[in-house]
């Protein structure tokens, strides 16, 4: 589509002129999804504004300590009827594609209130109202930071810190992931300054695996196989592995990275079975120009080029594999 970016100081005013907001993310939300939300929610506080955030999955536990995840309401048609007709603002972060918010796309699109798409995936779809999107930019978190920079009355407080800290430190893999820059490191040190403390923050996001998913990721190690040369990653976990230590494929977010820290890996591909009968997720990560989000958009996912996921039916895990491995042919022509 061709979109165009609102100017930040026009999103503060509109943001500053509605009087209910609904603040959302993509399914299977991760720490920029939940961070970016918080924050635009605590800045809405600041402002004395209502806001909402729905989303339609749970928070993951480990993002559960954040100030405001406690208020992250689940959708529900019936219980956010209401608030769907009197909000005049809805604020979308973390997601280009309303198909990501699954059974809110309807109340969504039938609402009135104008719609702001805050986010730093490719390929946005035309949907909203107002965009302000990066795809060189490493999380979503940063976006909200620059947009709380162009307000002149900004008061940065420990909840939006820990919540920014949160999504900007998860997007970049600690740090490390390729659009992490210096203007990064910039927007954290002053997220520290404010409150954030990087060591118990990294204990609260990371550390809090349960004995079973670390189990899990054994199996998933044990699973491992190499293609195309060694320049490829396999790592498969199927129904059975789930079941065997009590674990669904929600507990598997930070698994596919282990593939990367491979030599001569460039390409880490994680399926899991979703406990849906025919229904697969790919997560894939890649090293340089190797672009994952062009093999996922086959399979009607999409993400970043170094980054991307689908969920895809398959008649079994075999087949599911070979479909992969065929796309993933595709990098290497
Ligand atoms: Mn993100």
């Amino acid at each position: 589509m061709n979109y165009s970016n609102t100017l930040q100081t026009d999103l503060i005013k509109i943001i500053k002129k509605s009087q209910n907001i609904i603040i959302t993310s993509h399914t299977n939300p991760d720490g920029d999804a939940i961070g970016s939300m918080l924050a635009v929610h605590h800045y809405c506080n600041l402002l004395g504004i209502n806001s909402q955030c729905i989303i339609v999955d749970n928070v993951p536990k480990n993002l559960q300590f954040l100030n405001g995840a406690e208020k992250i309401e689940v959708y529900n048609k019936q219980r956010h009827k209401q608030l769907f007709s009197k909000s005049d603002l809805i604020v979308l972060v973390d997601l280009n594609d309303i198909a990501r918010v699954r059974d809110m796309e309807v109340p969504i699109k039938e609402s009135k209130a104008y719609k702001i798409v805050i986010d730093h995936h490719i390929n946005p779809k035309d949907f909203a109202d107002y965009y302000f999107v990066n795809n060189n930019i490493a999380a979503t978190g940063e976006l909200i930071w620059q947009l709380f920079m162009s307000d002149p009355d900004f008061k940065l407080n420990r909840n939006i810190a820990e919540a920014l800290y949160a999504a900007i430190v998860t997007d970049t893999g600690n740090f490390h992931y390729p659009r992490t820059t210096a203007k990064t490191h910039n927007i954290i040190s002053q997220l520290i300054e404010a409150g954030a403390d990087p060591t118990e923050l990294y204990e609260k996001i990371y550390n809090q695996s349960s004995f079973n998913v670390i189990k899990l990721l054994g199996i998933a190690l044990s699973n491992l196989k190499l293609l195309y040369n060694g320049r490829v990653c396999l790592m498969p976990l199927s129904s059975v592995d789930f079941r065997n230590t009590h674990t669904s494929f929600r507990d598997t977010e930070f698994f596919v990275e282990r593939t990367l820290s491979i030599e001569g890996v460039s390409v880490g591909i994680l399926i899991t079975e979703v406990l849906e009968k025919g229904q697969f997720k790919v997560s894939l990560r890649s090293k340089e120009d190797y672009n994952v989000a062009s093999i996922a958009q086959f399979i009607g996912g999409g993400g970043h080029i170094n980054a991307a996921g689908a969920t895809f039916q398959s008649s079994d895990l075999n087949s599911a594999i070979e479909t992969i491995i065929r796309l993933i042919g595709k990098l290497f022509e």
